[in-house]
Order: structure tokens, then C-alpha cells, then sequence
């Protein structure tokens, strides 16, 4: 079965995606996820310009092989750009195997671990209580898992008070560059506590609850917000300080028991390998797009096993549907599988270009069992959404220090 053609589709219902197709030559096609936030169009010139004129008359089932190829065989490897282009043409050729042999793509990974995909919720607010009346909703909902975040009193502009309260993912488009939010971790860490205390206070402990920090502390910082969150036993806490000294991980090891999420910016196992085998982190949260595709994947989930660290993949919108998807598949087959973020099913537009059989009950996901990936795009309807260019928000402390996102 050759690779006959590969299209690259960009379109922003509601927010950019870009979206690989393969065509082979016995008529089935492959859908795989190429989107990087805010650098989209970079992730296109690669795969067009230097992936797929390499890929046109290959056979489509060697899927490691071409993972391979594309990667050692590359020279320059890694990055989010080159590893992005990867992981859609990997999930479109796992995609593809699935439709040939009439299996989900978890048939072909090994089959079901548990009977659906357990999800976590975003909760956020401009206060505490919003945040505390939004997690009523959600419980009430059926979900197990809630990550929550609140805006800082006398701090402009973070999680869920941007332009009307809106949330930051939905800045994109709005503005021609980044916005700017501010950022000070003494009024962070002096007010952040009280929020799991009142949650703690009127939902008590069988909720999980996780929060997401964005990098923003450093390692000692990271250490004393883990040991003041202890007694509200989060079931992790996520991207607290960055991940390039890995040993910085070990400082927080060192002083709190209060479990540590990270990954969602890996692109390799070997960025997680460091943190993984040292048992610095307790959750991966390595995404299908921006970490190479399902073949890496695999093997990080049964690397990550060996040392008791879970699967958390990430799971914000600007992950496609396509990605989406490939997580389902990852996390019904994962032994090692923790928790999966879902921000919902997204909006009326998205659901138009891209339809897949996902749904929601009591805070699990199921999935039917359509061969390959169970997801459809429809090309004509994208036309109608074009790209926009857009970024993520960029961080600066009071005094104007850029700072981390
Ligand atoms: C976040 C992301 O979902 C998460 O955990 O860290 O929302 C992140 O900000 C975006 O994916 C960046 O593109
Ligand atoms: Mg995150």
C-alpha cells in the first residue's frame, strides 16, 4: 500500500488547526494533527517543503520505519516545529492501519485496559468564588477529576479575566500580537492556597483536583506551594517550574509530597527520560501532536511504567479533534493510564469540520469501535474558516521582566 499524495488543510473554526490527510493507493486516507499554537504556519513549510516530498511512494504499513526516517533520518531532530510535522504524518499511518485491518487504532496498541477514558475538567474564575460555584456545576456534571484555576485579586488579566472575563483561549484572532498578562508569584502563592482550602471546605477529598501553574515558580518556590497544598492532597500539581534543569524537579521531590505533572511541551522521551527514571514527576502529560505521534507515545507510556509514572496527555483546544482522538486510543490501551484534560467538545464550527463518535458520561469518555482513529474532516466545510495568526498571551512581572508562560 503506497503513499500516493499528502495535503496539508489550514482552518480556524474557532481557533487554528492544522490538519494532515494521507491518501494511498488502495483508497483509504489517514488524519493527523499538526497544529503548534501560535506557530502554525511554520509546522505547514516543513511538512510541505521537507517532509512529504520524501514520503510520496512509500509503503504506508512501515510505520515505524518512516517515524524513523523522519526523525534520525532528518540530521536536524526535535523540536516542536519538525516534531509536530512527525506526529501528524505517525497518527495519520496508525489511522490508515486501523481502516485496513478493520480495527481501532486500541486493537492494534494492544487493546482495552478499562472500559473508557476518565477526563479531568477545566474550572476557572475571576475569584474564588466563581471558581467554587463553577465546581458545583462541574461535579454536578459528573466529572471526577476538575483542574482549578482562579484570577489573582489585584493581578490584571490571569485565567478567566481577560477581555470580559474571557477565558485566554478564546483570545485567539482577537489581536494582530500577543497580549500581555502580568505576573507576581508572592501574590500567586499568598492567595492560591485559600482556593483548595474552600474547595476541600464544602466538596471534601473524593473530587481530584489538579492546578496548573504555567512555569512560573522556581524550583524553591515550586517546593513551598507543594508543601502548602499537602494538606488539600491535589492529585497533581502541573508545570510548576520549567523542565530544562531537571534537576530543579529534584528540589521539589526533595521537600513535598504533593504530586508533580509535566510534559505537555515534550517532544521526545528523552526530554521525559531524565524525570522519569530520577521518579521526579508522577504524571506525563505528553501530547500525541507535540510529541511525534502514537509510536512515541508507546513506548513513553511503557518506559514511564517502569518507574510508576502515568499517562496525563494534554488536552487543550488547541489540540485538534484528530489529537484528541489519538489520546482516546493511547489512554483505553495504557496501562499506566492516570487522567486525560478535556476542555469539552468545543464549538458548533469545530464540530462541522471534524466528526468522531466520542461521549461523555459521568466524567468518562467512550469511544465506539470505527476502524482506524474514528474521525472524519471535511475539507470543503474548512475552506470556510481561513487561518487567522494568532499567539498565546506572554508574561512580564510588575516591574517588566519577561517571564514565563
Ligand atoms: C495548558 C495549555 O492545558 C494546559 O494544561 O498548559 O492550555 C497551554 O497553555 C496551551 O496548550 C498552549 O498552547
Ligand atoms: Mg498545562
Amino acid at each position: 500500500m503506497k503513499i500516493e499524495d499528502i495535503k496539508v488543510y489550514v482552518c480556524s473554526p474557532g481557533r487554528n488547526f492544522v490538519t494532515v490527510k494521507i491518501f494511498t493507493d488502495e483508497g483509504v486516507y489517514g488524519l493527523g494533527d499538526a497544529t503548534v499554537n501560535g506557530r502554525e504556519l511554520a509546522v505547514v513549510a516543513y511538512l510541505e517543503e521537507h517532509v512529504i516530498p520524501c514520503l510520496i511512494g512509500r509503503d504506508a504499513h512501515q510505520i515505524e520505519d518512516i517515524w524513523q526516517y523522519l526523525s534520525k533520518g532528518a540530521y536536524w531532530q526535535n523540536g516542536a516545529i519538525s516534531m509536530a510535522a512527525i506526529g501528524a504524518i505517525d497518527v495519520a499511518l496508525w489511522d490508515i492501519k486501523g481502516k485496513i485491518a478493520g480495527l481501532p487504532v486500541y486493537q492494534l496498541l494492544g487493546g482495552k485496559s478499562r472500559r473508557a477514558v476518565t477526563v479531568y475538567a477545566h474550572v476557572n474564575g475571576s475569584s474564588i468564588d466563581e471558581v467554587i460555584d463553577n465546581l458545583e456545576i462541574a461535579i454536578k456534571e459528573g466529572y471526577k477529576v476538575v483542574r482549578l484555576q482562579s484570577a489573582i485579586p489585584s493581578l490584571e488579566g490571569t485565567y478567566g479575566t481577560l477581555d470580559g472575563k474571557k477565558n485566554y483561549y478564546e483570545l485567539q484572532g482577537s489581536r494582530p500580537l500577543p497580549p500581555e498578562q502580568i505576573w507576581s508569584t508572592t501574590k500567586y502563592l499568598n492567595f492560591i492556597p485559600e482556593l483548595f482550602k474552600r474547595a476541600r471546605e464544602k466538596f471534601g477529598y473524593d473530587i481530584e483536583l489538579c492546578h496548573d501553574i504555567h512555569s512560573r515558580l522556581t524550583p524553591i518556590e515550586a517546593a513551598q506551594l507543594g508543601k502548602m497544598l499537602e494538606p488539600y492532597r491535589l492529585k497533581f500539581m502541573e508545570d510548576t517550574t520549567t523542565y530544562d534543569n531537571p534537576e530543579g524537579y529534584k528540589i521539589i521531590r526533595n521537600h513535598t509530597t504533593t504530586p508533580i505533572a509535566l510534559g505537555e511541551k515534550f517532544n521526545t522521551i528523552w526530554d521525559a527520560k531524565p524525570l522519569i527514571e530520577n521518579q521526579y514527576i508522577d504524571f506525563v502529560r505528553t501530547a500525541a501532536t507535540h510529541g511525534g505521534g502514537i509510536t512515541p507515545l508507546k513506548k513513553l507510556a511503557d518506559f514511564a511504567a517502569l518507574y510508576h509514572v502515568r499517562m496525563a496527555p494534554h488536552g487543550a483546544p488547541d489540540l485538534s479533534p484528530v489529537c484528541f482522538m489519538a489520546h482516546m486510543h493511547l489512554d483505553l490501551w495504557a496501562p499506566n493510564f492516570g487522567v486525560q484534560e478535556f476542555i469539552g467538545f468545543g464549538t458548533p464550527e469545530l464540530n462541522e469540520v471534524f466528526t468522531y463518535n466520542a461521549t461523555l458520561k459521568e466524567g468518562e469518555i467512550y469511544i465506539d469501535d470505527t476502524p482506524g482513529l474514528g474521525i472524519e474532516f471535511n475539507e470543503d466545510l474548512a475552506k470556510k474558516y481561513p487561518y487567522k495568526r494568532s499567539y498565546l498571551p506572554v508574561s512580564r512581572l510588575e516591574d517588566g521582566t519577561l517571564w514565563n508562560w
